[in-house]
């Protein structure tokens, strides 16, 4: 029992399903082998997400002193949590393995930068992923093209070199931008469904629509009156 709850404590439902059908005490050596190899590769993933946000967090600084500007507001990171890992192997049709985290999740380790302005957004983009040991791997743009719910966000996934004892590794990050008011509305409407069990009425999809309209509405005149006082400055 104790065993078992100290392999939950370590993300071993991935292991639960790895293993199903396979008595637990008879297999208990392969279970901590599982148990501690997954261990690993969060250890991985939150390292990435170290290098990653300090990255970011120079580039915010550099911003501060030379431009007194911080384009980006504040950081959210997280590591997936075990559960939502093995629901995204099983709902794509993957095997629930640890290679297959590696190899066909690309949002393990997330970041999710929160900026003031749009023209914020494009430029930490831009100077995260000119940065030599930085591979792009994808870029979706919800800014300039919304998904038709209304959701607003820049999405990259990048690879980063992550320098450990035994050498070095290549790991994904999924990096979301957006603005703060694209961020209100988000985090909202990613609230609202979860309270309700199946998809939403056509008459609240349109409501939510049109909050996130009106939102990049302010978001873009929140950037021209920036912008004019900049200019007079
Ligand atoms: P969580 O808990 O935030 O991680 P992919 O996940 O990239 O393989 P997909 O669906 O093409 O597949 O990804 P996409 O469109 O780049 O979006 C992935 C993430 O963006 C989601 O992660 C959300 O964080 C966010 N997102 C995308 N669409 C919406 C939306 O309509 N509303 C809100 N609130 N967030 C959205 P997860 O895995 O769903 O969840």
């Amino acid at each position: 029992m104790e065993e078992n709850t100290v392999a939950i404590e370590k993300g071993l439902e991935l292991e639960t399903v790895v293993l199903q059908n396979i008595d637990f005490a008879e297999n208990i050596g392969a279970f901590r082998e599982v148990a501690k190899q997954f261990e690993e590769l969060m250890m991985m993933y939150n390292s990435a997400i170290r290098e990653v946000r300090t990255k970011l967090e120079v580039l915010n600084d550099e911003f501060q002193v030379k431009r007194s500007h911080n384009p980006i507001a504040y950081i959210k990171y997280r590591v997936k949590k075990p559960a939502s890992i093995i629901e995204k192997l099983q709902r794509r049709g993957y095997p629930v393995t640890l290679q297959s985290v590696e190899e066909n999740l690309h949002d393990v380790a997330g970041i999710r930068v929160i900026c003031s302005y749009v023209q914020d957004i494009y430029m930490v983009a831009d100077m995260l992923t000119s940065q030599n040991d930085i591979t792009v791997l994808q870029i979706k743009d919800y800014i300039a093209n919304p998904k038709p719910n209304g959701y607003r966000s820049l999405h990259l996934v990048v690879q980063i070199p992550v320098f450990f004892s035994d050498g070095c590794k290549p790991l994904k990050v999924e990096v979301q931008i957006r603005t703060i008011a694209m961020d209100f509305w988000a985090s909202l409407e990613h609230q609202l469904k979860y309270k309700t069990d199946g998809p939403v009425s056509d008459e609240i999809a349109q409501e939510l629509k049109e909050c996130s309209d009106v939102i990049a509405g302010t978001d873009l005149r929140m950037q021209n009156i920036y912008n004019t006082l900049k200019k007079t400055e």
